[in-house]
């Protein structure tokens, strides 16, 4: 019987497993390196993070030594039909979950992952949440995680969709993001249907125009932003609903999704340096986001909480003929 031990934890509603023992060899070399190796042994993804032992909504985090002597942490992200370059809720989720098990106090954690280096702040609690006596419970959960470079590649792309044209910004944010405004829908949790339907069919439309990065990786993330929702406690910007590659909808705002809009709005002119944005995802969960530039590159911080779920250990019988996860 193998025994994987696990944490999970959600980042604004988006949950994140964390893996830091249990999986396979990956060699001595830098994160990118290491998730070479794992891509090889594939079946390590589908065991943890598919069903029936995952779902097609969890993100895994899986902590791995990093090679770049000036970083604390490595990480691998992976999800339902692959793996991610960066994840903002999963960086969250990392660095509260490690606070939670005692392993990292607040301060400021450089972390190493396969597109470069990422710098993840856990803040103290407030004294405030300190005096309400939240007891041994109340581990330091906020983050802010400032991100790596985001850029927009392209502008305004025409998209013909049910007989009408829609437009997207192509966007990096540690990964890839087609975002829309002028899709004409409701951006609303009663529409989540419709809203899955619409982006997956964009994304398949886009695709088939060619439209890809620079390296032809697809842009496998698509974002519809609305008016934040009124009945919302603290105001913010916008909402967005974010379609994931595995056709999963993304629960948080998305860290790499709100970087890539924090990149179109500072191209635009819309957005200065260190002004603070607020990003709601569809389900209410808040981000906030702010840039820097330095040497002309865009640097988004996104900040939110993290909240551990469960843990233990997942069982896998050599016997069980779904050991491996069921593949799509
Ligand atoms: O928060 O960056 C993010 C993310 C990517 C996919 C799901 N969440």
């Amino acid at each position: 019987m193998k025994r994987i031990p696990f944490l999970d934890s959600h980042t604004g509603g988006e949950p994140t497993r964390l893996i830091s023992e249990g999986f396979p060899p990956l060699g001595p070399g830098t994160v990118a390196e290491q998730l070479a190796t794992l891509k090889q042994r594939d079946s390590f993804r589908t065991q943890v993070l598919c069903e029936p032992r995952g779902n097609d909504v969890m993100v895994g985090a899986l902590l791995v030594p990093p090679a770049d002597p000036t970083c604390q942490l490595g990480v691998i992200f992976f999800n339902n039909v692959g793996y991610l370059g960066m994840c903002g809720h999963g960086t969250i989720g990392l660095v509260a979950s490690l606070s939670y098990q005692g392993k990292i106090t607040p301060g400021t954690y450089r972390i190493e992952t396969p597109v470069g280096v990422v710098e993840a702040t856990l803040h103290p609690n407030s004294p405030s949440l300190l005096g309400e006596g939240l007891g041994d419970g109340s581990y330091p959960n906020r983050v802010s995680v400032r991100n790596v470079p985001a850029y927009r590649l392209l502008e305004h792309v025409a998209v013909e969709i049910d007989g009408r044209t829609i437009h997207g910004d192509v966007a990096w944010g540690g990964n890839w993001f087609f975002l829309c405004h002028d899709h004409g829908l409701s951006v609303s949790l009663e529409n989540l249907e419709q809203l899955t339907d619409f982006a997956w069919r964009v994304r398949e439309t886009y695709t088939k125009m060619g439209i890809t990065s620079p390296d032809g990786h697809e842009i496998d993330h698509v974002e519809l932003f609305g008016p934040s929702s009124p009945s919302s406690a603290l105001r913010a910007d916008s909402q967005s609903f974010v379609l994931c590659p595995g056709k999963a909808y993304d629960r948080s705002p998305c860290g790499t999704g709100t970087s890539a809009k924090l990149a179109c709005l500072t191209a635009d002119g819309k957005l200065a340096e260190g002004q603070v944005w607020r990003q709601q995802s569809i389900v209410g969960s808040i981000f906030e986001g702010r840039v820097q530039i330095q040497d002309g590159s865009i640097i988004p911080t996104i900040t939110g909480e993290a909240w551990v779920m469960s843990e233990g250990h997942l069982l896998i019988d050599e016997r069980d003929p779904f050991g491996e996860g069921i593949r799509a």
